[in-house]
């Protein structure tokens, strides 16, 4: 059984196998937790960004951390909110489970989301982070994962992840 937790601040700060980073289809950088994750990382991150040529909305690609604690940045690109009627659920449900996919294919055991999309990409807040965890309950067993952190920048998103984890124990 995976551990599913909430934890407060900063993800290029995490020691996991795997931090993710929100994206955008480009790979090359931005705002948001994207240029705090290229920061932190240095100069080669964009470089072997560059590599992948991009990633389509939902899908995520792999590149060493570099400088940071994290060993891997699994870049998810998810989607710009609209109304809700432009797939925005299940793309983001699919950035979450490719995520899993390639901490399977990677052998990884520990991985940190942000909450994706709920930024500058607008997706409501309480939506997505109930996706998040939804997502992240029905594929963490088979993808060998055994810790799974959302790192939670502001105290809004930390209530909501908290509230719905906390109620139940905090493991898939
Ligand atoms: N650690 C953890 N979470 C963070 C950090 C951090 N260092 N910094 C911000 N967040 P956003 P999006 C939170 O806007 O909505 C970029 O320009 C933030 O408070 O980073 O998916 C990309 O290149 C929020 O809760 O990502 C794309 O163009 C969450 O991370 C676009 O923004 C996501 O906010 C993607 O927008």
């Amino acid at each position: 059984m995976a551990e599913l937790k909430a934890t407060p601040g900063d993800i290029t700060r995490i020691a996991v196998d795997a931090i993710v980073n929100a994206a955008n289809t480009t790979l090359l950088g931005g705002g948001g937790v994207d240029g705090a994750i290229h920061r932190a990382a240095g100069p080669e991150l964009l470089a072997a960004c560059r590599i992948h040529k991009g990633c389509a909305t939902g899908d995520a690609k792999c590149t060493p951390g570099f400088r940071l604690p994290a060993k891997w940045v699994f870049h998810a690109v998810g989607p710009v909110w609209r109304d809700g009627t432009h797939h925005e659920d299940e793309l983001l449900a699919s950035c979450y489970r490719h995520c899993l996919d390639l901490a399977r294919e990677h052998g990884l055991r520990s991985i940190a989301f942000p909450a994706i999309s709920t930024g500058i990409y607008g997706f409501p807040l309480d939506r997505a982070a109930d996706i998040a965890i939804r997502t992240v309950r029905e594929h963490v067993d088979a993808s060998g994962v055994e810790r799974v952190e959302f790192v939670c920048f502001d105290r809004q998103t930390l209530a909501v992840y908290t509230h719905l984890l906390g109620n139940e124990p905090q493991t898939s």
